[in-house]
């Protein structure tokens, strides 16, 4: 039963080790130039963003967790209250529990009742065309993000093996819900190609959820009875810096760059690098213990993000996307191999 496996997920990605264990999301490889007179006023700086028409006070999004059991409810709620407190973003896990069974319904609108003025996005499998409207409606959604988990499904004891159409239906979907859609991955990143597939069938936002966060083959792992496929493909992906990168040099549609992103010193990397936003997932459930450490942690998170813009000079998010950076190691040889020309970003 899916509900009995999203509370199966959540404890999991609480209690075991589930991230990347020798690939890396790529950061590690950028450096953003030292600015030795900023003329910057550091309480001056504005983090703020706009998406959709919606003010956020942060580019800081928290991307999918959960919802669809009991147990659910509780961090939903919790994860409401702050992002409400912060005015930022927020994201819930997949909905097809609550589409298919109402009793589930609350462990989703629990999010809006906290939340009434957030921009908050719902979340569907490909291809589940027939419960888009649905979804919308359960979260009174801003946008609806249709996940991508083809390494998940590849691991999971039950999982759906079959991707064709996928794409055909999420361009259905762009057509018949009336908010715009999103393609998130879920931790293996989206390439340059399937950007532009994805623009073109329609999608307006895209959450790369690229590799060296949370790993989905790691999940996994820990629910199968054998161990070696979910090993094997346990570091399965294309780097978080890497894929930012790939997209933001194919499409003009807006990104959140994701997938073990962990602080606003990585944040600044990957908005210099073409996102718009950055997203996280993990950290904020395990923080979502209380409303003091959720706090706590995105205050840490934005402070970072306005010392590394004091640095580089960036009076706004704007601003730091246009910073310069030096990208070196394996992430420019990956970016070198995919004809992406890393002077553009030096050079600027
Ligand atoms: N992504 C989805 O699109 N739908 C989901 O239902 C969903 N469930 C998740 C449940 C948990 C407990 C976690 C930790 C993540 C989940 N994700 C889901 C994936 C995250 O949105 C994100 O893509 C991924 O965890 C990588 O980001 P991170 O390294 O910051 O955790």
């Amino acid at each position: 039963m899916i509900s009995d496996r999203k509370l199966e997920h959540l404890l999991i990605c609480k209690n075991y080790d589930v991230e990347f264990k020798d690939k890396t999301t790529g950061f590690e490889d950028i450096e953003l130039i030292h600015n030795a007179l900023p003329e910057v006023d550091k309480n001056e700086i504005d983090l703020s963003t706009s998406v959709f028409g919606k003010k956020l006070d942060s580019p800081l999004f928290i991307t999918a967790i959960t919802g669809g059991h009991p147990a659910a409810k509780e961090i939903n709620e919790q994860l409401a209250i702050v992002s409400e407190e912060n005015n930022i973003a927020l994201g819930v896990g997949s909905q097809r529990a609550a589409c298919e069974h109402p009793e589930l319904e609350d462990t989703y609108s629990v999010v809006r009742e906290n939340a009434p003025d957030c921009l908050l996005i719902g979340n569907i499998g490909a291809p589940q065309l027939h419960l888009a409207n649905k979804a919308v409606e359960i979260l009174d959604a801003d946008i609806l993000a249709i996940h991508l988990n083809p390494l998940q499904e590849s691991i999971q004891p039950e999982g759906d093996l079959d991707a064709r159409g996928y794409l055909e239906s999420i361009s259905e979907i762009t057509d018949i819900v009336d908010i715009p859609v999103m393609a998130k991955e879920t931790g293996c990143g989206i390439s340059a190609e399937t950007a532009k597939q994805l623009v073109d069938a329609g999608v307006s936002f895209i959450d790369i959820e690229g590799a060296g966060g949370t790993s989905w083959a790691a999940v996994e792992t820990y629910r199968s009875e054998d161990r070696y496929l979910g090993e094997l493909f346990w570091d399965w992906g294309i780097p978080t810096a890497v894929s930012t990168a790939e997209v933001a040099s194919a499409v003009e549609v807006p990104i959140i760059s994701s997938g073990g992103i962990r602080n606003g010193l990585e944040a600044a990397k990957a908005i210099a690098l073409g996102a718009d936003s950055v997203g996280m997932a993990l950290p904020f459930l395990k923080k979502s213990v209380s409303q003091d450490e959720l706090n706590q942690f995105i205050h840490y998170f934005n402070d970072s993000l306005r010392i590394a813009m004091f640095l580089v000079g960036a009076n706004t998010i704007e601003e730091l996307k246009q910073s310069r950076l030096v990208i070196s190691g394996k992430t420019k040889q990956w970016l070198d191999e995919r004809g992406i020309n890393t002077k553009n970003y030096s050079r600027r």
